[in-house]
């Protein structure tokens, strides 16, 4: 019993300095809550292939089960601790010590690191500490064997009485404080702001397929139902009244905005497909949008370039940053400083309150959220995030074409169905998109309207589906006519590529 008790005062203790650092993480910024730090300086640290592993295996659930991990190992390790405490009670919680300092460290240690950040680990381990001096020491007077204990037996039931509340004290006060996190960091929604019009707006957006091709994926993606990929665990919370974006390195005048001023430039609109570079062929890590914000080059221009720079290295206000190559962005195309989504502001996880968007480029190299800083260098002096993890410097998208019906290995009634799906080949357009049923001819498709060369299509080719098993193959040609390429390749380091083919099966 006396382990037991040991082992829970090291969880208790642990549970109560992670639930501490969270409230006042609530205050401080919600991502410098304890687990957050060590989760976050996880993920930087891990290995590309490992990261890349994680990514294939677990999708978007792989942050909850980075998360859950973190959680595991150090109350596994604050348990052990616990039991340790039975004879050396001051080790045991000099070595808690050191398990709540690697939270200091990491918390210290995160890019953009700001004194009051410090301030979660701090509580978590004077909290941490005190549950377990406390908790154990009750556990240790229920003992009637131990050093510590009352010998005489009606003692020990009153101690164990005292450990059982001082417990449930704790792990009460751990709810409470870890809710009043949640709570208080919810309560920090972004300002709503009213956007000015654009002075250089879209054509009017086409209706899609989707009215009438069942199970297509619609011509524009809802903000809710748009991708998130990054590398954030908590979504980083701008205060627009404090936000300034600076624009700075290789320019004859840097200067910074704020939002105020940025949203007084003249502004444009775009429909704009965006893709991640981690998107697996048919995959789902891509989305389109409208996107109203500052056309790049005008603030380039504004600040004046000298000397030979080659990267336009971008800054997010967490201190993650992005490369991307100078010459995309002044080749003429609408890579923009982003500060509308489909009508609305930029909701907080596509980067509020501005972000960078470049047609044609994969995300990792030219899509910023919650961007804060310009930077004009070379690739020789400054590296990006995913650069110095091996990732591609230049990572145009690769054209691909993806069936969204019928679903891959779903079973459908035989007669007259559609296949159907959307294509990208973005900067140069999608010429066709060809279809090829169990291995037969490729037959041109139908495709639905066009809304230009950096945005997706819908496709799709009515069908007379007879029983049995069928195989669907789908593949793209831009307006160059270069078909998508065949070869398959993994997402690292340049994007996947291969020929999508579905199974399904007619009834
Ligand atoms: N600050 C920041 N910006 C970022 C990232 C990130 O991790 N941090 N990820 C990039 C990647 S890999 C992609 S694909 C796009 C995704 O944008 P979305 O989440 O709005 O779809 O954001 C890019 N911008
Ligand atoms: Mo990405």
């Amino acid at each position: 019993m006396i382990r037991i008790r040991l082992a829970l005062s090291g969880i208790l203790a642990a549970v109560a300095g992670i639930a501490v650092g969270h409230l006042v993480a609530g205050f401080v910024d919600p991502a410098t809550s304890p687990v957050l730090t060590v989760s976050s300086t996880v993920i930087d640290l891990t290995p590309t292939p490992v990261k890349e592993w994680a990514v294939a295996r677990f999708g978007t659930a792989d942050k909850a089960i980075l998360l859950g991990s973190v959680v595991l190992v150090t109350l596994v390790a604050a348990g052990v601790i616990g039991l340790l405490a039975r004879h050396r009670r001051t080790l045991a919680t000099a070595l808690l010590g050191v398990l709540v300092l690697a939270t200091v460290a990491a918390a210290v240690t995160r890019p953009a690191f700001a004194a009051v950040d410090v301030l979660p680990s701090l509580a978590t381990l004077v909290v941490g500490l005190a549950a377990f001096w406390w908790l154990t020491g009750l556990a240790l007077a229920a003992d009637p064997e131990g050093e510590h204990g009352a010998a005489r037996p009606a003692r020990v039931g009153t101690a164990r009485r005292e450990f059982i509340g001082g417990a449930l004290g704790v792990a009460t006060l751990s709810v409470l404080a870890a809710v009043g996190g949640q709570l208080r960091a919810g309560a920090q929604a972004a300002r709503r702001l009213v956007l000015p019009r654009p002075a250089d707006p879209a054509p009017a957006f086409p209706a899609g397929l989707e009215a009438t091709v069942p199970g297509i994926t619609p011509l524009r993606t809802p903000n809710d139902t748009f991708y998130r990929v990054d590398t954030n665990l908590a979504v980083p919370r701008v205060d627009v009244d404090r936000w300034t974006l600076e624009v700075d390195g290789m320019v004859e005048r840097p200067f910074s905005l704020t939002f105020d001023e940025l949203a007084a430039m003249p502004l444009i609109e775009r429909d704009i497909t965006m893709t991640c570079v981690s998107n697996e062929v048919g995959g789902g890590y891509v989305g389109a949008a409208r996107w109203l914000g500052v056309r790049l080059s005008d603030v380039l221009d504004r600040a004046g370039i000298t000397g030979a720079p080659d990267q336009v290295l971008s800054t997010a206000v967490d201190g993650f940053t992005i490369s991307t190559p100078l010459d995309v962005v002044r080749d003429g195309r609408d890579a923009m400083i982003a500060i509308g989504m489909n009508g609305t502001q930029l909701p907080e996880a596509h980067g509020f309150p501005a972000r960078l968007i470049t047609p044609g480029l994969y995300g990792f190299v030219g899509a910023t959220k919650w961007l804060t800083k310009l930077t004009l260098t070379t690739y020789a002096a400054e590296q990006a995030y995913w650069t110095r993890r091996q990732w591609a410097t230049d990572a145009p998208i690769k054209t691909s074409a993806r069936v969204d019906t019928p679903r891959p290995l779903s079973t459908i009634a035989a007669g007259r169905t559609a296949i159907g799906g959307v294509a990208w080949a973005q900067h140069r357009g999608v010429g066709k998109v060809e279809v090829r049923i169990d291995g037969g001819d490729w037959q041109q498709t139908e495709l639905g309207p066009d809304v230009g060369i950096d945005y997706w299509r819908q496709w799709y080719l009515p069908w007379d589906a007879k029983p049995g098993l069928h195989r669907i193959a789908v593949r793209a040609v831009d307006r160059s006519g270069r078909p998508q390429l065949s070869e398959r390749a993994t997402p690292f380091p340049s994007g996947s590529s291969g020929i999508q083919e579905v199974v399904v099966t007619v009834e």
